[in-house]
């Protein structure tokens, strides 16, 4: 199981929290992970991460610090920025942001002013909370728009309403990407779109990094797109935290340097930015393309058994990482009994709202899980297809325990028959 760092201190010093460490540490390696949001980093980022730059403080960029005794972090982050351009092909990178949300926190200050226009995609329809969420500070600062699907089941985007929209709106930026999407989008007709009513394009890529950087799925930059931003721990399979990228425009990368630090972050995080760089490090390899491609098989496998047993997924399927299904719509159970009922047999997914749910998002209509997790531990087709219909027999035996506690057993033994490894290369 072995997957944690060497904790033989903090077991001595702090039992309860190496306790709680400790039983997350099992909970991994005896359940089956499909949050299509998660994955497993290995031992080396996960040594980085652990290091001693933990204790180091950073303002500024490399040769540009505001503290001395930085010719160590001086060297990671430059490596991990050479690294990430390499592998995305743009001119510029900041690798400080924390995570996701302060990315494109940061996008839109850089970009924009106060009361200007972001267009995205609706969050039903597949959008991320960042994306213009009413709950979050930024609708008070930005004016949020949306585009929607044109048809949900088979996902394709209505392109002519985005548009209109764009005609008549303006948009200062106008943004593509998502968290729970399950088919590619058309950049060029983003960026024809943009350049007509002279719109920056972003693409929040955050949940497929990975399968972009192995030239899996289409890369936002060939067809024009100015910036990318995205987390590193999803399908890049990095250590938690977020990077903005910009294509070729000097001005957008310098407002972003300065919109992370000092307009909205302080001391970079330098042993999560060592991490990162081991990260894109080891998806520049060739074998990383070939766990990439066979996430997409994995995805493909358990959407033909969804398929099979006349499942409604958002999308008619999936072309990338991650399935959306309504269960609620197919099998008259919540997204919410889903995932509770899933989570006692040991797979973890989650409840998510499907386009236009008429459910509330605490107990909404659909599931969302996805391979990048499970692909990391060895899965392939065949294994896929068996957990698919381990979930199926789940949800239709949800009040028979008999029949959960065998599906639990089955679940244990394919975990422990494909535990975590420390290396994947
Ligand atoms: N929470 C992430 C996800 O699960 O998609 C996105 O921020």
């Amino acid at each position: 199981m072995a997957r944690n760092n060497d904790l033989s201190f903090l077991k001595n010093s702090d039992p309860e929290i190496c306790n709680a460490i400790l039983g997350e540490e099992k909970r991994q390696a005896e359940g089956l992970e499909l949050i299509p949001s998660e994955n497993y980093v290995s031992r080396a980022v996960l040594e980085a991460n652990g290091s001693v730059l933990t204790n180091k403080y950073s303002e500024g960029y490399p040769k540009k610090r505001y503290y001395g005794g930085q010719e160590f972090t001086d060297i990671v982050e430059t490596i991990a920025i050479e690294r990430v351009k390499k592998l995305f092909g743009c001119s510029y990178a900041n690798v400080q942001p924390l995570s996701g949300a302060p990315a494109n926190i940061a996008t839109y200050f850089a970009l924009m002013e106060p009361g200007d226009t972001v267009l995205g995609m609706d969050l039903s329809h597949g959008g991320h909370l960042t994306h213009g969420h009413p709950v979050t500070y930024m609708v008070k600062i930005f004016n949020y728009i949306r585009y929607k699907m044109k048809n949900p089941d088979t996902g394709e985007i209505d392109y002519n309403e985005l548009k209109e929209t764009a005609l008549r709106e303006r948009p200062k930026i106008i943004l593509a990407g998502f968290s729970a999407y399950s088919r590619e989008l058309d950049y060029e007709k983003f960026v024809s779109i943009a350049r007509e009513v002279g719109a920056i394009t972003v693409a929040d890529m955050a949940h497929i990094a990975g399968l972009i950087a192995a030239g899996v799925l289409k890369n936002p930059f060939d067809a024009g797109f100015d910036i990318i931003t995205s987390t590193t721990h999803k399908t890049l399979r990095g250590p938690r935290g977020g990077l903005i990228l910009v294509r070729e425009n000097e001005e957008f990368a310098k407002k972003i340097d300065k919109m992370v630090f000092p307009g909205l972050q302080g001391g970079p995080h330098m042993n999560n930015i060592a991490a990162k760089a081991v990260c894109f490090g080891e998806a520049l390899r060739p074998e990383f393309k070939t766990y990439a491609a066979q996430i997409l098989k994995n995805a493909k496998a358990m959407a033909e058994v969804f398929h099979g047993r006349n499942i409604r997924m958002l999308g008619g399927g999936t072309s990338n990482h991650l399935i959306l299904a309504d269960v609620y719509g197919s099998m008259g159970i919540t997204g919410k009994e889903a995932e509770t009922v899933l989570d006692e047999v040991g797979i973890t997914l989650n409840k998510n709202m499907i386009a236009d749910d008429p459910r509330k998002p605490m107990d909404p209509s659909g599931i969302r899980f996805g391979t990048p997790a499970i692909t990391t531990r060895g899965f392939r087709e065949e294994e896929c297809r068996e957990v698919a219909r381990l979930m199926l027999d789940t949800l239709e035996n949800k009040d028979n325990e008999p029949k959960k506690k065998e599906i639990r057993a089955r679940i244990l033994e394919l975990a422990l028959r494909f535990p975590v490894p420390d290396q994947f290369f």
